[in-house]
């Protein structure tokens, strides 16, 4: 297989049950899509059988690739080791839980290559409303007037963006719990373009939540999080 053009990023931990349909739907897409892409899984530590879901899923189509953490690293690291692992020039992340949905990747990619922003970020659009809603809503809105920013969904972390945008933001992350729902910020700070576009935003399609509905000690986390880094980028020399 010659470089792909796009990397499909998406960590897993303990998604034995979502790697076989997640990669079918995400094969499905490559198929229609204009550019060829692959797919890497990255198994974050799990405690179940999702290496041996990836291993058999890499047997059957080149276009996936695995890398095993042999300890759980969290989801940037999990980016991380995608990005190590691929010389796409143009990367996405996505969950592998399929609470974002793989069909709406050809709409981000279109439209990052379309006008070609810093970074294409879906805004989720879940269907039901409840605790965690609230919650995810309250802390964009934190992070947006902590910020300065006008997002819509600023933690989004399905993204379309290039190699390198990717690895400038993750640069910042060494040090904070939850860096994954600072993408949006990171890139504000950068003043990067970003551009949104609207997905649909499923439930968990199997495998236990990690969070509840209202998740008072990662709050608390992410709030530490967030303070940390905004002092940490005031301090930061204009460039
Ligand atoms: N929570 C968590 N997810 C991880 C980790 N490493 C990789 N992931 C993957 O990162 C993606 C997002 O994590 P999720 O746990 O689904 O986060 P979430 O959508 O906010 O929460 P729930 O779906 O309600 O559990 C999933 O595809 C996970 O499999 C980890 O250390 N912790
Ligand atoms: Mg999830």
């Amino acid at each position: 297989m010659t470089t792909p053009e796009l990397a499909v990023i998406a960590p897993c931990f303990n998604e034995e049950l979502n790697v076989d349909p997640f990669c079918a739907r995400m094969l499905a897409v490559f198929d229609a899509m204009p550019v060829q892409a692959e797919l890497l899984l990255i198994d974050d530590g799990s405690k179940d059988d999702t290496w041996a879901r990836i291993t058999e899923t890499m047997r059957r189509d080149p276009r996936v690739r695995g890398v095993r953490h042999e300890q759980n690293k969290g989801i940037v690291g999990g980016w991380l080791s995608g990005l190590a692992n691929t010389t796409a020039p143009i990367v996405c992340l996505i969950d592998s839980d399929l609470q974002n949905r793989p069909e709406d990747i050809p709409r981000l990619y279109a439209s990052f290559s379309a006008t070609r922003p810093d970074i294409v970020q879906a805004v989720r659009n879940p269907k039901v409303s409840g605790g965690r809603l609230a919650f995810s809503k309250g802390l964009n809105a934190l992070l947006n007037v902590t910020f300065g920013m006008h997002l819509r969904d600023n933690k989004s972390g399905f993204i379309v963006c290039r190699r390198e945008v990717l690895a400038d933001i993750l640069k910042d992350a060494p040090g904070y719990r939850y860096f994954q729902s600072f993408i949006g910020v990171a890139a504000g700070v950068r003043r990067f373009r970003i551009e949104e576009v609207d997905t649909d935003f499923d439930a968990r399609n199997a495998g236990e939540s990690f969070l509840s509905n209202f998740p008072v000690m990662v709050s608390l986390r992410i709030f530490q999080d967030l303070l940390r880094y905004r002092l940490e980028t005031l301090r930061r020399p204009r460039t």
